[in-house]
């Protein structure tokens, strides 16, 4: 088998974004567009000579091609083994898990997580280090200045690899040992969880529904939760990971799993519900009659984790992205253990994590973590829940009532505005930016701003810089409206406006979040210029 150097040329943007490259499928497809970002990122890591890598992705549209290609480059590169799951499927933290267990070198993971899958949607591959986290910023930096100057890649001459079945096969000198996506991972999840706590909770006759979203936790829920926990069969819907997920957006939010909020809030509700995203990091959590906030089910299972004897010593602290509500804040200092305020993404975790000082991890996105791997972990969530709620043998709905009234509610909800124009969604964070320091002190229907700032954050860890990570709004009686521009969309620009309002009184915590923050939401259009600027009368996803 003979190694190529196929002469190509830098391609524009392709640089990695909160988690990754993401881009159309069809871009990724196209000439050398691929090929160049992986050998970028082998060449920002100092080659793959000799190195064992983890690859897996999210079962979407060209995954196993995509795989294939990898290995033939890793290959080329005098890899020396390359780990993957059975027909290249992982989810992102069984990746991570697997990179740490078998101590590689990193591993490639080809996912555009959320983003819907299928030859017009998305497609991302992206690279975590040997702790098993997303890429920090130094090395994504580095990536990206390697796609701004690559001559030329190599591959080797060879057809496909057999992937199908786990076992070792060669390719050329280079070892591709080919395991079941599951089994590491839920060998992990049985060393954190009391799983007969949890299988006596089934037995018992508490019902659930896990809906997979035709995504990569399929397997994973069925092997656990109908495996080895006892659930019965029928517990994980759409199980079967699918290349376009059914035609859907594997996110698990209130609008994208709406089937699965209308059963909990109709009359056949199962006792607890919950759904992942495409890749399996994130989570939704409901109970009978209730949905639970992302930032409350952080909050939530701080307060409890030492429920769970993966988390029976307690935890050295909690971390949450800036967007994500100050719920946990609360819990942490309750706890008297430090909290950390990290900008958007998973990355920002893994220093704290790595240096013991964090154990817990959550974002407002529907994503929690713990130090069990290094990246958010959406089944590892559903777990902790349910081994929460088989000690405590309580409702969801009363598990939340008890955390408010101790430690007081946040009324939270996001409002996207997706693929509006990039220019417009640019100027609007610009001028809010530029009107901060006026905006203090000022009153807009009654709440009065305290101060506005541009969110930075220095990583307590290695002291590293990330500047203009979002606009904060503060208001004098509690309010906080975050703005950012996402970083994981393919088209256009996506403004998320984060919305949030503390209501301390028990007596005033059972408001719909929506008419809760009515008045913050006005206010909020008027400061910033939502709708004028976006051409939109309302956002496309609220959570
Ligand atoms: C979004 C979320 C962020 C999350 C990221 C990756 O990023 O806001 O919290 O970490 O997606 O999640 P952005 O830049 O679009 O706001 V996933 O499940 O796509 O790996
Ligand atoms: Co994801």
């Amino acid at each position: 088998m003979s190694i190529t150097s196929v002469t190509t040329q830098p391609i524009e943007g392709q640089k990695p974004g909160t988690s990754g490259l993401r881009k159309k499928t069809k871009v990724f497809m196209g000439p050398h567009y691929l090929e160049n970002f992986v050998q970028a990122v082998f060449n920002a890591i100092g080659g793959v000579e000799g190195k064992t890598l983890v690859l897996g992705g999210d079962g979407r549209y060209f995954n196993e091609r995509a795989a294939q290609v990898i290995l033939r480059m890793a290959a080329a590169g005098g890899a020396a083994r390359i780990i993957t799951g059975q027909n290249a499927l992982l989810s992102t933290p069984a990746a991570s898990n697997l990179i740490r267990r078998r101590r590689t070198d990193g591993g490639i993971i080809m996912s555009a997580s959320h983003n819907p899958g299928g030859p017009e949607e998305d497609f991302g591959v992206k690279f975590n280090t040997p702790n098993g986290g997303p890429a920090p910023e130094d090395v994504t930096g580095r990536i990206f200045d390697e796609t701004k100057t690559l001559t030329s890649y190599k591959i080797l001459e060879a057809g496909d690899v057999d992937i199908a079945s786990p076992g070792e096969r060669m390719l050329a000198d280079m070892v591709v040992e080919v395991v079941d996506p599951v089994s590491d991972y839920a060998e992990l999840m049985g060393e954190l969880f009391d799983f007969k706590a949890i299988r006596e909770l089934f037995a018992s006759g508490f019902t659930m529904r896990f809906d997979a979203m035709h995504a990569v936790t399929g397997p994973y829920a069925k092997s656990i939760l109908e495996g080895a926990l006892g659930a019965p069969a029928g517990t994980v819907m759409n199980d079967v990971p699918l290349p376009d997920f059914g035609g859907g957006h594997p996110d698990p939010n209130p609008v994208w799993a709406k089937p699965l909020v209308d059963l909990v809030m109709g009359a056949d509700a199962p006792d607890f519900a919950a759904a992942s995203d495409g890749d399996g990091d994130r989570n939704m959590i409901l109970g009978r009659g209730v949905y639970v906030t992302p930032s409350d089910s952080l909050a939530i299972l701080a307060a409890n984790a030492h429920l769970a004897p993966g988390y029976a010593g307690g935890l050295a602290g909690i971390a949450r992205s800036m967007p994500t509500s100050r719920a946990s804040d609360r819990v942490a200092e309750a706890l008297n253990i430090p909290a950390f305020e990290t900008p958007t993404g998973w990355k920002f975790f893994g220093n704290l994590l790595d240096a013991g000082r964090a154990t817990l991890c959550g974002e407002e996105s529907a994503g929690t973590g713990s130090d069990h791997v290094r990246e958010k972990d959406g089944l590892w969530a559903v777990l902790l829940w349910l081994n929460i709620l088989a000690v405590k043998r309580m409702s969801v709905a009363e598990l939340v009532a008890e955390h408010w009234a101790r430690f007081g509610r946040d009324y939270y909800s996001r409002h996207d505005y997706e693929a509006v124009d990039a220019e417009a969604a640019t100027k609007l964070m610009a001028d809010l930016k530029a009107a901060g320091p006026e905006l203090a002190g000022q009153t807009f229907a009654g709440l009065t701003v305290s101060n506005v700032d541009e969110f930075g954050y220095t990583d307590p860890v290695d002291g590293s810089i990330s500047s203009s990570q979002g606009m904060r709004i503060f208001f004098t009686s509690g309010e906080r409206a975050v703005f950012r521009l996402s970083g994981t969309g393919t088209v256009g620009a996506t403004l998320r406006v984060y919305l949030e309002k503390p209501e301390p009184d028990p007596e005033k915590q059972n408001l719909d979040a929506q008419d809760a923050l009515s008045e913050l939401i006005t206010v909020v259009d008027d400061i910033a210029g939502i709708s004028t600027r976006t051409g939109r009368d309302a956002p496309d996803v609220r959570t």
